[in-house]
């Protein structure tokens, strides 16, 4: 429960975290020093790995390569079953709460189930909730879900996700969304629940991150921004 209790803990300090979110399909593997060397120095304070789909057979050695140089705690962001990594630190268990495809309510979570339960993971039960973004999304597709506008709605879905005892909610623009999770959502979700929330999806500036904070996000998370630019934290 270590890696939970520092989110928690965060979120109750008013401690601000950070994820930058690495597609191993995207690594420039020539570079992969470059780009570890970029997140060390960056202000994140995790590493998710995953993505909707992942074709590469080199998660394990991303992962090994990254921790061998580089402290952040690294959690596994998996789309599907296939994604699941010994090497990493955690899992967000994520449970898509917004649509109403078994598969990815409860069916790849059974499928999961006897690896995890031998593994060292911390396995971390997190409520995914995707909001429309004004474009299609790869979650919206591999999943086959819609996503959620009405505010209502997703509001109470976060609340139904706290009360089945999920210890993270999501909220997911999709990666590359043309617009973030609006901070008049993230505002309203963040009053209504108790766990830490992550906001995440077509953040593009550093003031978007900001907004995403001060609306109510414990933690951010950066994809395509960081993907498209190695200084977009600054140079160093
Ligand atoms: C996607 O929330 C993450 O699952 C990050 O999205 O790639 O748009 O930053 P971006």
């Amino acid at each position: 429960q270590m890696l939970y209790n520092d989110i928690l803990s965060a979120k109750n300090q008013n401690r601000k975290l950070l994820a930058i979110l690495l597609d191993p399909d995207k690594i420039d593997w020539e570079n992969l020093e470059l780009l570890i060397g970029k997140i060390c120095s960056s202000p994140a304070t995790h590493v998710f790995i995953g993505g909707s789909r992942v074709f590469t057979d080199r998660i394990d050695e991303l992962i090994v390569e990254i921790k061998d140089r580089c402290a952040l705690p690294i959690l596994l962001f998996p789309g599907n079953p296939s994604q699941i990594s010994h090497e990493a630190d955690g899992i967000l268990f994520l449970s898509l709460l917004s649509g109403r495809n078994p598969d990815f309510l409860i069916g790849h979570h059974v499928k999961a189930a006897p690896t995890l339960k031998n593994s060292k993971l911390e396995i971390i039960p997190t409520g995914y909730i995707l909001i429309d973004s004004g474009s299609e999304t790869a979650v919206a597709k591999v999943s086959g879900t819609n996503p959620l506008s009405d505010e209502n709605e997703i509001v109470s879905t976060a609340i139904a996700g706290q009360m089945l005892g999920k210890k993270l909610i999501y909220l997911e623009a999709g990666s590359g969304a043309k617009n973030a999770v609006h901070t008049q959502i993230i505002t309203s979700v963040s009053e209504n629940l108790d766990i830490p929330l992550i906001v995440g999806g077509g953040i593009k500036t550093n003031a978007g991150i900001r907004n995403a904070y001060d609306a109510g996000a414990d933690l951010v998370v950066i994809g395509t921004a960081f993907e498209n630019d190695l200084n977009f934290f600054g140079n160093d």
